[in-house]
Order: structure tokens, then sequence, then C-alpha cells
């Protein structure tokens, strides 16, 4: 039997063994969210829940690019990301759930989640807010001489707001170890991109800053690795910043619950043929690296269902937080 070659996708290449870990790992994401959707749905995880699927290759490209102590810095959509940089789902699951043994302790939820000991910031539910956070944390490394590469997610609504344009002047002036990730999927909130701005590729405004930018397809995972592989390095050598525009889509509404009547159904049926998981399930069968029967693609699902019903059911039988933690980890002066 010949062993099975590197896998190939528009702008890169890995090792099969590499190519199952990442192929997995977007399950394991897509697994998790799909399951908050269902705890959502039966009131066990409150608040707003906006889910990432169909989004997946964006996190899990960008993740395979960088090292632990590189900080990833999401925004409201952030499962993803903090699943990508190594955060254990039981306990994220627990966050969002609102329970006591969450990352926070059940106090900061899906939208303020933060896993700082794997280099997961923190999630954001203040769109663009996360941006100066990650200059703040850039312009950090900077000073320490530290060599640690700071990666901000937003969407393409960000991309509207004064503190993105603010953060790209200053990251480009100062020559940051920033990489910008921007996940356009054409829509903020309810609105097309179309309908809050003439710019249609965010990746213009970089430009005009003098930031170097790439723009990739958003569900290649290997293309997005490749990309953000480019801005790492140029990042960690001295280089500054750079802007990688990654066109992508959300395959649910805006937030669970959504009716959706914004867009057509066509265009939800166009990009569901584009799946991220199942293009890069494919790409792997083609090189070898999976079996044509899909056999090893069912496995690897199978694997990521059964570690996050594991989690959902440790989450959901841990404590809440109780009164005594109100004013735990929180900046309040209990004194008083
Ligand atoms: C400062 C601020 N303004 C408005 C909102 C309300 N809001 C929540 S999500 C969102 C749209 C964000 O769109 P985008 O950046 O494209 O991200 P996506 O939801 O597509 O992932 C808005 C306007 C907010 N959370 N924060
Ligand atoms: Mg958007």
């Amino acid at each position: 039997m010949t062993a099975p070659a590197p896998v190939t996708g528009a702008g890169g290449t890995l090792e099969p063994t590499e190519g199952r870990r990442l192929l997995a790992l977007m399950w394991l994401i897509r697994a998790f969210e799909e399951k908050a959707s269902e705890l959502y749905a039966r009131g066990r995880i409150r608040g707003l829940l906006h889910l990432g699927i169909g989004q997946e290759a964006v996190a899990a490209g960008a993740a395979a690019a960088l090292r632990r102590e590189d900080r990833v810095f999401a925004g409201h959509r952030a499962h993803a990301h903090a699943l990508a940089k190594g955060a254990d789902p039981a306990r994220l699951l627990a966050e969002l759930a609102g329970r006591a043994t969450g990352y926070c302790g059940g106090k900061g939820g899906s939208m303020h989640v933060a896993a700082p000991e794997v280099g997961f910031v923190t999630a954001t539910g203040i769109v663009a807010g996360n941006i100066p956070l990650a200059l703040g944390s850039a312009w950090a490394a900077t000073l320490d001489r530290s060599g640690v590469v700071s990666v901000v997610f937003f969407g393409d609504g960000a991309g509207q707001t004064g503190s993105f344009h603010e953060s790209l002047n200053i990251a480009a002036l100062w020559r940051l170890p920033l990489v910008l990730v921007c996940e356009n999927n054409g829509y903020a909130e309810f609105s097309p991109l179309s309908a809050h701005t003439n710019v249609e590729r965010l990746a213009r405004h970089a430009e005009t800053y003098g930031i170097p930018t790439e723009n990739v397809d958003g569900n290649d995972v290997l293309a997005v690795r490749a990309a953000v592989d480019a801005a790492v390095r140029r990042a960690r050598s001295g280089g500054g910043p750079t802007f990688v525009e990654a066109l992508t889509y959300r395959l649910r509404g805006h937030y669970e619950g959504d009716p959706g009547k914004y867009r057509e159904l066509s265009e939800l049926a166009e990009w569901k043929a584009k799946d991220p998981l199942a293009r890069f399930a494919a790409a792997l069968t083609g090189a070898g690296a999976l079996d044509s029967a899909g056999t090893d693609v069912a496995a690897i699902e199978e694997v990521a269902r059964s570690l996050v019903a594991g989690a959902a059911e440790a989450a959901l039988a841990a404590p809440i937080p109780g009164p005594h933690d109100l004013l735990r980890d929180v900046y309040a002066d209990a004194s008083r």
C-alpha cells in the first residue's frame, strides 16, 4: 500500500495526519455548535446565541498557523475561535450554559468568554471592540520583544466602525505584530454588505492605511491557513500587520431564533453546497488521506459528537454560580 500523498488545496499543502487533525477540529466546532443550538432550543442556554456554522474553516485554518502563546481576540460569534485555539469544549459549553465550571465561572457566557490559558484572550459582544484590544496586545508584545503575535477576528459589519479605522492606522504606523482576519459573511445582523458600505471588499480599507492584504476563500481551510501563516510570519519577523479577508457565509441566522427573512433560500442553498467541512473531507479523500467509502469521515464526526455529548452532560450537571460568587472575578469593591 502506498502512503497517502500530501493534501493540496488552494494555496496550501499539508501532511495527511495534519489534514485529519484539522478536519477533526472542524467537526468538533460543528458538533459543538449544533449541540449549543439544541441546548438553546431546550432553554438550557439563555440570552443571545450567535453560531458560526458554515464559517468553521476560518478559525480552524487560522489557528493552525499559530503557536500556543499567540493571542486570539474574537467577537460575538466566537465559539470556533476559542475551540480552535485549544479551549476545552466542556468548560466552554459550561460557560454558555452559565455554570460555575465554565471558563468564567458562568458569568461571561457565549459573548464574553475568555480562556487566556490557551491564548484565547476574549470574545466580546461589542462589535469591533476587540480590535483596539488586539492592537494593545500587539503593542505590548513589541515592547516586551516577546515574539507573540496577536490575531483578531471580526466581521464585515465591524469594518464600518471608528475603532476599526483608528486601529488599522496605528497598527500600520507602528508596524505592530497584528493579524487582522475579517470574516466577510456578507451580512451585519439583517443588513447585506451593500446596505452598510459602498466598499465591497474590506481589504481596500487596509490598503488605504498601507497594510498588505490577502483575499481568501474562507470556506477553504488550506487557503486560510496559508494566508494566515504568511501573515503570522510577517508579524513575527517585524514586518507589521496584515489584513486577511476571508469570504464566507453563515448557514444559520444572525442569532438562534432569527427568522431570516432578509435572504433568499436559493442563496442559502448555494452556500450549503460550499460547506467547508464537506469540501475539506472531499479534498482529503481525493488525496487518499481518508477512505473513499466515507468510513473515516463518519468516524471523525462520531468522535466529535460523542465528545460534545459528554461535555453537555457534564455542563448540565454542574452547579450554577451562587450568591457568594457574585462579587468574585469582577471589578467591585466588596468592602463598600
Ligand atoms: C458597538 C456595537 N454596535 C452594535 C451592536 C449590535 N450588533 C451585534 S452583531 C452586529 C452585526 C455585526 O456584523 P459583523 O461584524 O459582520 O459580524 P457577523 O454578525 O456577521 O459575524 C451588530 C450591529 C453591537 N453588539 N455592538
Ligand atoms: Mg458579517
